[in-house]
C-alpha cells in the first residue's frame, strides 16, 4: 500500500509513524509531506530514512492510497483536492470537513460504517475530546439512549502541538528557575495554571472547542443529544481527561455499565475506588484505550450517571483513531 503522511513533522505525523509501525500497517512505499518549514527533515519509519517533501498543488499523489493528513484546517481545505484527486481516501485529522453532509466523522468503535460512504473520498476524524468521550457513551447508549450530556474537560498541553508541549516544560522550569514566564502557544501562562479557553470563543460565550463536542457527537452517534461541555486547558503534558455527566431515557445501574464497559473495544475499566484505583493521564499517556473510573449514580438525577475518563489525545484521539478507520477500510475490501 502507498501511505501519505501530510504534517508529518507535526506531534500527530509523528504518531503516524509510531502507530503505523507499532501496528504493522502494510506501508508498501511511505511518503511525507510537509510545510517549507519541515520540507527536507528526515524521519525514520521501519529502520529507512524518508525526506519530507514541500506540500503543493501537483500530481505527487498519484498511486496513494491513504493518505493521513493533520496538517490544520487551512492546508487540509487547500490541498484536499490534490490529495484526493487521483483516488487516494484522505483520512483528515483537522476540523476543515467534519461537519459536512457529505464527509463522513468516523470513530471506528461507534460509527465505522459511516467510512463506507464518502462522495468526496474524504474521512474527517474527530476532535480528540468528542474521540475519548464517545469510545466511552457507544456502550452506554446501547444500554438506554442518552438524552443529555455534562463533560468538563482537562485538556493536555499536547492538544495545541509539540511546541505547546514544549512550552508548556519551558514555563515549568522559568517558574522554578525565576525567570519570566513566556506565553505564545496558549492565551495565558499554562504552568503551575489552569485556562478556562480551549481554541477561540463563539457568539454564545462557548468555544469552538466546547462546540465541536456538541456538534460532532451527535453526528458520530446518530443522535439528537444535547452536549454541554466546559473545555479547561491544564497543565499535563500528553493525555486528556474528562468528567462527564449523563442523562439516559431509562435509569442504567452503574453494574450494568461496568459491565458494557468491560466487555467494549478500545476502553480500560480502572473503577476500583477503595483501593484508590482510578484513571489518571500519566498512565493513559501513550496507550491506546480510553481509560475509564469512578463511574457512580448521579445524586442530583435518577436517570443521571457521572464518570471520569483519561485518553492519549495524540494517539487515540488523533493518529490511532485515524489508523483504526484505515484498518477498517482494508477489513472490509475498501482499501487494498
Ligand atoms: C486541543 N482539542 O486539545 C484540541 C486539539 N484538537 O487543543
Amino acid at each position: 500500500m502507498r501511505v501519505a503522511i501530510v504534517g508529518a513533522s507535526g506531534a500527530v505525523g509523528q504518531e503516524f509513524l509510531r502507530v503505523l509501525a507499532e501496528r504493522n500497517f502494510p506501508v508498501d512505499e511511505l511518503l511525507l509531506f510537509g510545510s517549507p518549514n519541515s520540507a527536507g527533515r528526515t524521519y525514520t519509519f521501519k529502520g529507512r530514512d524518508y525526506e519530507v517533501k514541500l506540500l503543493q498543488e501537483n500530481d505527487d499523489f498519484r498511486g496513494v492510497d491513504v493518505a493521513f493528513v493533520s496538517a490544520g484546517g487551512s492546508a487540509s481545505k487547500r490541498y484536499a483536492e490534490t490529495i484526493t484527486k487521483h483516488g487516494a481516501v484522505m483520512i483528515d485529522n483537522s476540523s476543515a470537513f467534519r461537519m459536512e453532509d457529505d464527509v463522513p466523522l468516523v470513530v471506528p468503535e461507534c460509527n465505522a460504517e459511516d467510512a463506507l460512504t464518502r462522495p468526496r473520498g474524504i474521512i474527517a476524524n474527530p476532535n480528540c475530546t468528542t474521540i475519548i468521550m464517545v469510545v466511552a457513551l457507544k456502550p452506554i447508549q446501547a444500554l438506554s439512549p442518552i438524552k443529555r450530556i455534562r463533560v468538563s474537560t482537562y485538556q493536555a498541553a499536547s492538544g495545541a502541538g509539540a511546541a505547546a508541549m514544549q512550552e508548556l516544560q519551558e514555563q515549568c522550569r522559568q517558574v522554578l528557575d525565576g525567570e519570566e514566564v513566556k506565553v505564545d502557544k496558549f492565551p495565558h501562562q499554562l504552568a503551575f495554571n489552569m485556562i478556562p479557553q480551549v481554541d477561540v470563543f463563539t457568539d454564545n460565550d462557548y468555544t469552538k472547542e466546547e462546540m465541536k463536542m456538541y456538534y460532532e457527537t451527535r453526528k458520530i452517534l446518530h443522535s439528537d443529544v444535547k452536549t454541554s461541555a466546559s473545555c479547561v486547558r491544564v497543565p499535563s503534558l500528553r493525555s486528556h481527561s474528562e468528567n462527564i455527566w449523563i442523562e439516559t431515557e431509562a435509569p442504567v445501574s452503574v453494574e450494568a455499565v461496568r459491565s458494557a464497559l468491560s466487555a467494549a473495544p478500545g476502553i480500560t475499566l480502572v473503577d476500583d475506588p477503595a483501593h484508590g484505583r482510578y484513571p489518571m493521564p500519566l498512565e493513559s499517556a501513550g496507550r491506546d484505550d480510553v481509560y475509564v473510573g469512578r463511574i457512580r449514580q448521579d445524586l442530583a438525577d435518577p436517570c443521571g450517571l457521572t464518570l471520569w475518563l483519561t485518553g492519549d489525545q495524540i494517539r487515540k484521539g488523533a493518529a490511532l483513531n485515524a489508523v483504526q478507520i484505515a484498518e477498517y477500510l482494508i477489513k472490509v475490501g475498501q482499501l487494498k
